[in-house]
This record gives C-alpha cells, sequence and structure tokens, in this order.
C-alpha cells in the first residue's frame, strides 16, 4: 500500500434511526476537513443485482427467502473491488448498512440461525467501526409511519432490534452504541469524534476481514 488507507466506517440501526441522515453529515464534515470520504449505502439499488432487491423491498417480485438473503449478501460482495481500491486510495467510506442488517433481518423470519445467515459475508472487508444507532421503538414512531416496504412493520422490527442485540456481543467487531434519540447534531458531534480518531487509528492498519 503506497498510501495511508481510508477507514471503513459502517452506521446501523432500525428504521428511522437516522442512518442516513448521520452518514450524509459525516462524509459532509469529514470532507470539509480535508479528508476524503465517501459515502456508500447498502442495499446498493443501482446494480443488476441491487435492482432485483430493490422491486423484492418494493412487493414487486416475491423471492424465497435464502435467495433473497444470498442477493443481499452478492450486492455486498460486487462492490467489494471498489470498496478495496477506494480504501487503498485514502478515501475512508461511510457505510449506511452493511452485512449485520443482513444478518439481523434475515435471522428475525422463522428458522432461520444467525450462523446461517452470516456465512455468505464471512471475509467482506471488515468495518474498523461499526456504529448502532439506538432507538426505541416509540420514539422512531414520532419520526413518521412505516412506509410501504417489506420488513416496514413495527413486530418485525423489534424482532429485528433482538437479532443486533446478539450480534453486538461479538467482541471481534468494533461496536459502539450511540443514542439516537437525542438531536442530529448532538447525535453528530459523538458520530464526528469517534470517526476522526478511528481514521487516525487505522490508516497504518491492513484491511481486516469480517468474522473471520
Ligand atoms: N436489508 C436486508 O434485509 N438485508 C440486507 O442485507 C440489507 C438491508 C443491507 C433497506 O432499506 C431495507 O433492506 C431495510 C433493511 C433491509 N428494511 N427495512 N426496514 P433502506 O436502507 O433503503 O432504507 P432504511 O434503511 O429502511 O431507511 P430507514 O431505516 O427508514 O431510515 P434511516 O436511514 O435510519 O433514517 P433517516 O432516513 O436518516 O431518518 C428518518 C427520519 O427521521 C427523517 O425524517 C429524518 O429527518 C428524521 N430524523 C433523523 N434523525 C433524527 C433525530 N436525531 N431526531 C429527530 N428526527 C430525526
Amino acid at each position: 500500500m503506497s498510501c495511508r488507507r481510508g477507514a471503513l466506517i459502517v452506521l446501523e440501526g432500525v428504521d428511522k434511526a437516522g442512518k442516513t441522515t448521520q452518514c450524509k453529515k459525516l462524509v459532509y464534515a469529514l470532507q470539509k476537513n480535508g479528508r476524503a470520504a465517501e459515502m456508500m449505502r447498502f442495499p446498493d439499488r443501482t446494480t443488476q443485482i441491487g435492482q432485483l432487491i430493490s422491486s423484492y423491498l418494493e412487493k414487486k417480485n416475491n423471492l424465497e427467502d435464502h435467495t433473497i438473503h444470498l442477493l443481499f449478501s452478492a450486492n455486498r460482495w460486487e462492490l467489494v473491488p471498489l470498496m478495496k481500491k477506494k480504501l487503498e486510495q485514502g478515501i475512508t467510506l461511510v457505510v449506511d448498512r452493511y452485512a449485520f442488517s443482513g444478518v439481523a433481518f434475515t435471522s428475525a423470519k422463522p428458522d432461520f440461525s444467525l450462523e446461517w445467515c452470516k456465512n455468505p459475508d464471512v471475509g467482506l472487508p471488515k468495518p474498523d467501526l461499526v456504529m448502532f444507532l439506538q432507538l426505541n421503538p416509540s420514539v422512531a414512531a414520532e419520526r413518521g409511519e412505516f412506509g410501504t416496504e417489506r420488513y416496514e412493520t413495527s413486530a418485525f422490527q423489534r424482532s429485528v432490534q433482538q437479532r443486533f442485540e446478539q450480534l453486538m456481543k461479538d467482541p471481534s467487531v468494533n461496536w459502539k452504541v450511540i443514542d439516537a434519540a437525542r438531536s442530529i447534531e448532538v447525535v453528530h458531534s459523538d458520530i464526528k469524534v469517534l470517526c476522526e480518531n478511528i481514521i487516525n487509528t487505522s490508516e497504518n492498519l491492513p484491511i481486516g476481514e469480517l468474522w473471520k
């Protein structure tokens, strides 16, 4: 690696926790401070696989549960060469959802184990930091109605939250829980401090492999 690499930073959380809002603000703030930073999101609905996922989420097609899980994972793998290239060029990637959403959402369905759900994502670039935006469902409800996409019901979101809690027990991942019930600016300033630190500490380290 000829230059210091960028950091891989992921924001996770349940519906309406503010992930997209905070990813955008973070990228803007990092760029303003002279850092190379870009946002990515999963699913990336722009690829062919992403379009299949998007029509599934919009309930325009039905896919068997294992199949859609593998497609979400394939959507991440198809972006790995680009992610690695950018990280090696010194660009910090701020990612809105990643493999943790993949596992939490599928394993919230009946008859799916956490282990089975993790397998296809084993070996993905490992995030240097995963921030979980913690938000009570009653506060989330005050942020507006659920949309009409698949999974957007409060009962399912509660199961997803429980699965995230199981994933956060894994010490091999650098989880930080952020209280997302506070104002956008207060949440942002906490996130910014954590990220400035992790960018500095990861720049000389190799990119890790998730769950390996
Ligand atoms: N999925 C999966 O099954 N498997 C996978 O592998 C992956 C994903 C990667 C993708 O949805 C769906 O795919 C998702 C998981 C599943 N299904 N669900 N549910 P998406 O990524 O396209 O959209 P989303 O993730 O569902 O967006 P979101 O969760 O609804 O929103 P958010 O990004 O967390 O929040 P936001 O858009 O930034 O903010 C929501 C609103 O709250 C907005 O009006 C903000 O202005 C407001 N807001 C934000 N922060 C605050 C604070 N601090 N105070 C007050 N109001 C706030």
